[in-house]
């Protein structure tokens, strides 16, 4: 059973005859252009004949394929290759003479007038009478299958397979339609039994299409090539009224090749090929949506209208969002607001390419106009601002007035190419607003902060530097904290002494006083008293109290009692505090002389009073006592009770004395002694007279 190719029903034997006839019949009417089309598709050459038609030397969006050169380097499919096979081995050679020895193809489509039009052409190089050839028209391309070896034809149902039948002696060729099936009824098949198969067959006719093969040589522009009779053929096709491109269906054809078929028999073998190029034959177009963060990423929301699937989707950076079957029409894409916190939208971007199809933007929309075949390509790029840390770093914290002080900024966070300016202030308050003083403002350089100017303080207390980087367009700006950064700078006060005298007698107790001034009101602190005995205030050290400073107030020092005579150094010693410096007094500046003390002269009449007694004409062994007894001027007759008595042990003769040591006499007037001897019993006793010895003590 040969099932033929021109017009010819799916499952219906009919005669070539018959066939050969019909496809004569439609000649008549191949003249013209296809109603909407301007190409010249049935004319069988390759330039523009009618001023405004189009043909091969200048259509627009020509696609070309051109096989391997004539002969043993030409590639093939193997023998016994049919149509229906999806697998199939390349063999490279030399095309049999009675075999189209092809050399290559023309495909160019466009949408105009409301439909879909394909064109194809081929060249061959033998000028065989007969010429039967198919157009493989895969969504999807076969990468590789100009190379000998196994392939798989990469098909997917409803690809499209255009046959091409001339048989010599006729004008113009007989051409149809067959779609691949995977599913479904093998009945849909147009020779096999089983699927996949081709089938689905459309015949094309003189409404829908129009051909030619070249009857005179003609010339190719494009190639330069001169084409004898018989080795060039057309094609233009309606492939909307052809019913490829239903209503509300989007089908896109992305790949193309051509191979000859050794009788008009679909069955016949495939023998020489042009191996597969990409083709854009579509009747919808597509829609790409980018996305381009700036100094982050963020997850962006979108909706869309006109009924693209999915109606809503998100992007982060470098993402994207393609829709492949876009159908004629109209569509929009906005990005969704708010948009993330601290983003903005830079930047909408759309390109449109294809007749028809066009885009334009406002604010965060892209409205679209798709026509077949169209591109839209859109990308939105969003901005934030990276939010920089300022930290700081003074030069001191403390220092004294006049001393430079400087600060130092650095950001972090930052882009790596930042830019702006960063100014340093000093303030007088916490809150960095009082007495603003400025050290200077610096250019930053790829995030690189120059240090401050220095600044000298003429004026004691606290300071608040400050720090403020302006931002730039990709970062924000920042501040430093007032209060992060303080310097003290510290007051030189003096201390101011005075003693509470300055020439004192021995024993003298003396203190001394001090008073700090320059110093600030709340100056605390101590103040070490001490006195020296050399004038440099390095000997003899004596503490004189380390008291305590109260509000700028010091103490007196504690009392110093000075024994011996000389001259005393005081010294004051404040300590200082956080806000003051420490001072000290000139060693010099308070000197005390402790005088030594003047003799003096003690007339005060005052005697201890002893007496001696003498025995004589006594035994050489007497014994007894000898009592002496001295009676003040009070008594001149020695009757009362005596002022001092002693009584001392004799023996023998001799003298006799008191030993008085402690008993004064001081009273005024004579004082008398009445001396007496006991006497033994070998000697007689005796007794003086009172006042016999007496003395006188005169006032002085
Ligand atoms: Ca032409
Ligand atoms: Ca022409
Ligand atoms: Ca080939």
């Amino acid at each position: 059973m040969v099932k033929l190719l021109a017009h010819t029903p799916p499952k219906w034997v009919v005669s070539v005859v018959i066939s050969l006839l019909v496809v004569f019949a439609t000649t008549i009417l191949a003249a013209a252009n296809l109603t909407g089309s301007t190409f010249e598709g049935g004319d069988g050459n390759l330039v523009v004949d009618k001023p405004g038609d189009t043909d091969w030397s200048n259509v627009a969006g020509l696609n070309i394929g051109v096989d391997n050169p004539s002969g043993t380097s030409d590639n093939s499919f193997g023998q016994g290759t049919k149509e229906d096979n999806a697998s199939v081995t390349v063999v490279s050679g030399s095309i049999p003479p009675n075999k189209s020895d092809l050399t290559r193809f023309y495909e160019a489509s466009e949408f105009t007038n409301g439909a879909n039009y394909l064109y194809l052409a081929w060249e061959r190089t033998n000028v065989l009478g007969s010429a039967n050839m198919d157009f493989e028209i895969n969504q999807a391309g076969t990468p590789g299958l100009g190379t000998p070896g196994a392939h798989t034809i990469n098909r997917t149902a409803g690809d499209l397979l255009v046959t091409y039948d001339f048989n010599n002696g006729g004008t113009v060729p007989a051409l149809g339609l067959l779609f691949w099936v995977t599913s479904g009824s093998t009945s849909q098949c147009f020779s096999s039994n089983s699927l996949p198969c081709w089938g689905n067959h459309v015949a094309l006719n003189s409404a829908n299409s129009e051909g030619a093969i070249n009857s005179v040589t003609v010339t190719d522009p494009i190639s330069g090539a001169t084409l004898p009779g018989l080795t060039f053929g057309e094609t233009a096709i309606n492939l909307t009224t052809a019913g490829v491109f239903p209503p509300g269906v989007c089908e896109a054809f992305g790949s193309a090749f051509l191979k000859s078929r050794s009788s008009a028999s679909f069955t016949a073998e495939v023998k020489d090929f042009v191996a597969p190029i990409p083709v854009n034959i579509s009747n919808c177009g597509t829609i790409t949506i980018h996305k381009v963060t700036e100094n982050g990423d963020a997850s962006f929301g979108y909706t869309t209208t006109g009924g693209l699937t999915p109606g809503t989707f998100s992007l982060s950076n470098g993402g994207t969002q393609s829709y492949t079957k876009v159908a004629v029409g109209s569509y929009s894409v906005t990005e969704s607001s708010p948009l993330p916190t601290g983003w903005t939208l830079k930047s909408l971007v759309c390109t449109a390419t294809g007749t028809g199809t066009s885009a334009s933007t406002s604010g965060a929309v892209a409205s679209i106009t798709m026509a077949p075949g169209g591109n839209v390509d859109c990308t939105y790029t969003n901005h934030t601002n990276l939010s920089p840390n300022i930290a700081t770093n003074l030069s001191a914290t403390t220092a004294n007035i006049g001393d430079p002080v400087h600060d130092s900024a650095t950001l972090t966070g930052a882009s790596a190419t930042a830019g702006g300016t960063v100014t340093y202030t000093v303030y007088t308050d916490s809150a960095c607003t009082l007495n603003p003083q400025t050290a200077g403002t610096v250019t930053v350089t790829n995030g690189s902060v120059p240090d401050s100017g220095s600044i000298s303080f003429a004026a004691a207390g606290l300071y608040f530097w400050q720090a403020s980087y302006s931002g730039d367009a990709n970062n924000n700006p920042a501040t430093s904290s007032c209060t992060s950064e303080q310097l003290l700078i510290k007051t030189n006060p003096s201390i101011a002494t005075t003693l509470s005298a300055t020439s004192v007698a021995i024993g003298t107790t003396v203190h001394d006083s001090s008073s700090l001034s320059g110093q600030t009101s709340d100056a605390g602190g101590t103040v070490t008293y001490t006195v020296y005995t050399d004038n440099a205030c390095t000997a003899g050290a004596q503490s004189a109290g380390t008291k305590t400073v109260t509000n700028g107030t010091v103490p007196d020092s504690d009392g110093i009692t000075f024994n011996s005579a000389g001259t005393f150094y005081w010294q004051a010693v404040y300590s200082g505090d956080a806000k003051n410096n420490g001072a000290t007094s000139v060693c010099t500046s308070e000197q005390l002389v402790v005088n030594p003390n003047q003799s003096a002269i003690s007339t005060a009449p005052n005697l201890i009073p002893n007496d001696v007694a003498t025995i004589s004409g006594a035994t050489t062994n007497a014994g007894g006592t000898i009592t002496f007894n001295l009676y003040s001027p009070a008594d001149a007759t020695c009757a009362g009770t005596p002022a001092l008595t002693q009584t001392v042990s004799v023996s023998g003769n001799g003298s006799y004395s008191t030993t008085n040591s402690t008993f004064v006499a001081s009273a005024v007037g004579t004082w008398r002694w009445q001396v007496t001897y006991s006497g033994d019993s070998n000697n007689v006793g005796s007794s003086s007279n009172c006042g016999v010895e007496s003395f006188t003590i005169s006032a002085g």
